[in-house]
């Protein structure tokens, strides 16, 4: 069997994605997520033009050697770009194996370790009453996990929180330019308290309640933080400090006993290794996008299984639907699963993802279909073209930049 054809698919049905498809010299096609939130161009060159020429005539079943051929033959390591190009064409030779074999991706995993897979939703309020109302709304609708950001008083906008319709799936990246927003560490280690014991008092301690913290706090800030949090009882905060700074967490787990969670922004296993070896974190959140595929993915979740550290999935709106099914394949399969992000998809994203996936109150399911069970519908993809947009940035009152 041999490639014959790799293209990257350029769409912005809501938002944009990158798409790579493979098609074999026996006509079947596998897809793969290379969708980089804000750099999104930067990748579609790293495969088109230096990744996609190697893969024409390479045989598909060779997943390994095609990942380490990818990796170790750019001499350049690791890195946002690379990885989430090696992790496209990653996905879409496992969709192509499953395909073949007549199987769901999960089952070429060693088969279903659960029923379904737990997922947590955004809920985010711009003040405590309409955080309230939407947390209400969530659990009406079955989930079980709901993360929760509220508006902080005296910031008129900050990560996570939007005066937009509820449902619309919140998409930061909404602007040709660089939104300047405002931020205010001690107005928001006051505020975050007290929105934990207003949602845990008005639903009880059964609901799993997480929260993202987005790098924005100094370690002993952090570590006040989840101390203030502990009667709250909290599944997680996550990147409670900048996530490259893995001795930050020494410092934090010295303090504090609700559960930390980092990941989403590394794309190697060497960017985590030693906050799993020393249990500094309690779930590990690298995606399927962007680090490096399902068969990188196995590697961080399998070390992640040795020290008692869960995964925890990074599932935004911002990763396609391609990135989240191949990512329902792996929670449903690994031993260590802990929970999976899943935030939804804005826009006309069904005009141009078709997908298997399904949800059932709390849980949720990659379905039977071979393959990761997405297509993509070229005709579609090509009505909605690209358009540069940007992630927000954030500087402090005394006008410095700060992580948003
Ligand atoms: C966030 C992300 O979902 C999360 O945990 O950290 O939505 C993040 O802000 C985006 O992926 C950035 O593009
Ligand atoms: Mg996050």
């Amino acid at each position: 069997m041999k490639i014959v054809e790799a293209k990257v698919i350029v769409t912005s049905p809501g938002r944009n994605y990158v798409t790579l498809k493979l098609t074999t010299d026996e006509g079947v096609t596998g897809l793969g997520d290379a969708t980089l939130n804000g750099r999104e161009l930067a990748v579609v060159s790293y495969l088109r033009d230096h990744v996609c020429p190697l893969l024409v005539g390479r045989d598909p079943q060779r997943i390994e050697d095609t990942w380490q051929y990818l990796y170790k033959g750019a001499y350049w390591r690791r890195g946002p770009v690379g990885m989430a190009a090696i992790a496209a064409v990653d996905v879409a030779l496992w969709d192509i194996k499953g395909k073949v074999a007549g199987l769901p991706v999960y089952q070429l995993l060693g088969g279903a370790s659960r029923d379904g897979v737990l997922v947590y939703c955004h809920v985010h309020g711009r003040d405590v009453p309409e955080l309230l109302d939407r947390v209400a709304r969530a659990v009406d609708e079955g989930y079980a996990a709901v993360r929760i950001q509220a508006g902080i008083p005296g910031l008129d906008k900050t990560y996570g929180v939007t005066d937009a319709d509820p449902d619309e799936v919140y998409e930061p990246a909404d602007a040709a330019r660089p939104e300047e927003q405002l931020w205010d560490t001690a107005a928001y280690l006051e505020s975050v308290p007290a929105v934990a014991a207003a949602v845990r008092e008005r639903f009880g301690p059964a609901l799993h309640l997480l929260h993202d913290v987005h790098h924005r706090l100094t370690p002993i800030e952090a570590a006040r933080l989840g101390q203030a949090l502990e009667p709250y009882r909290f599944f997680w905060i996550e990147d409670p400090t900048p996530a490259e700074d893995q001795d930050a967490f020494r410092l934090i787990r010295q303090h504090t006993v609700t559960p930390l969670a980092t990941g989403e922004v590394f794309n190697s296993i060497w960017d985590c290794q030693t906050l799993i070896t020393e249990r500094l974190i309690d779930y590990i959140r690298t995606s399927v996008g962007h680090a490096g595929g399902i068969t990188h993915l196995r590697r961080i979740f399998d070390l992640a299984a040795l020290y008692g550290v869960k995964t925890g999935s990074h599932g935004p709106g911002d990763l396609s639907p391609v990135s989240l099914a191949a990512a329902l394949h792996l929670d449903l399969a690994v031993p260590n699963f802990g929970i999976q992000e899943y935030m939804g998809h804005a826009g006309p994203w069904a005009d141009v993802f078709k997908t298997s996936y399904t949800r059932r109150g709390p849980l949720m399911h990659p379905g039977d279909e071979p393959g990761l069970g997405v297509e993509i519908d070229e005709e579609a993809a090509a009505a909605y073209g690209y358009e540069p947009r940007y992630l927000p940035y954030s500087r402090l009152r005394d006008g410095s930049i700060h992580d948003w």
